[in-house]
């Protein structure tokens, strides 16, 4: 079994310092939270260290395992590279360290962009990613206190937020996004 310290001295060497940063407040929020919404712990916080792991990967390798795992929709070649790190990150895990657990994989891989019928350890480390300390983003105070009793209405509202921002940006939504926020309201 790994341990919360090998898990972030693994990431490490792989993140910049600010990354690696926020994956330990990630990590303590998805703690957190998985003690108040009844998650397992020890999983949240595995899958909260590894989360962001494949951040930095180039995206030509990102874009291989993509195309080369049976087990990775297609339609991520469709949108933008930002969105691979997770579903890529918890196979390279899979492969790498031997992470077999399948819920800690799907929380990695769904942590960007949720998905339907998220679990409630998806939706803890999808929602520690949004509200960690560090995260300034505007309506991020109020997904806090949300996140202070329901796990749901919180994570609905990031999702709202985070459509929003992508609307008003001018970019594509993840179908998944869209699933995961209809799911929830
Ligand atoms: O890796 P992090 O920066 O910690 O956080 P993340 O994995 O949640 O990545 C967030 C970025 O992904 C954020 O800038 C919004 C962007 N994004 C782009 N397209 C989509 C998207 N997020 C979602 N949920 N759905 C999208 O379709
Ligand atoms: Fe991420
Ligand atoms: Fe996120
Ligand atoms: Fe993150």
């Amino acid at each position: 079994k790994i341990s919360r310290e090998e898990a972030l001295e693994y990431v490490r060497p792989a993140l910049k310092t600010s990354r690696y940063e926020h994956t330990v407040r990630v990590t303590d929020q998805a703690v957190e939270l998985a003690e108040r919404f009844h998650a397992n712990v020890k999983k949240a916080e595995l899958a909260a260290a590894f989360h962001d792991y494949a951040k930095y990967k180039p995206v030509k390798l990102m874009e291989r395992w993509i195309e080369s795992d049976r087990r990775l929709p297609k339609a991520l070649l469709d949108y933008h590279h930002e969105l691979w790190h997770g579903p890529v990150g918890a196979l390279m895990l899979e492969q790498e360290v031997g992470l077999t657990d399948g819920e800690i994989i799907s929380a990695i891989s769904c942590h960007t962009t949720g998905k339907k019928h998220m679990s409630t350890l998806d939706k803890v480390v999808f929602l520690a990613d949004y509200i960690e300390p560090g995260r300034e983003f505007p309506g991020v105070d109020q997904v806090r206190n949300k996140a202070e009793e329901n796990l749901d209405e919180a994570c609905a509202l990031a999702l709202k937020n985070t459509i929003i921002f992508l609307i008003g940006k001018e970019r594509t939504v993840y179908p998944d996004t869209f699933h995961a926020y209809n799911d929830l309201i």
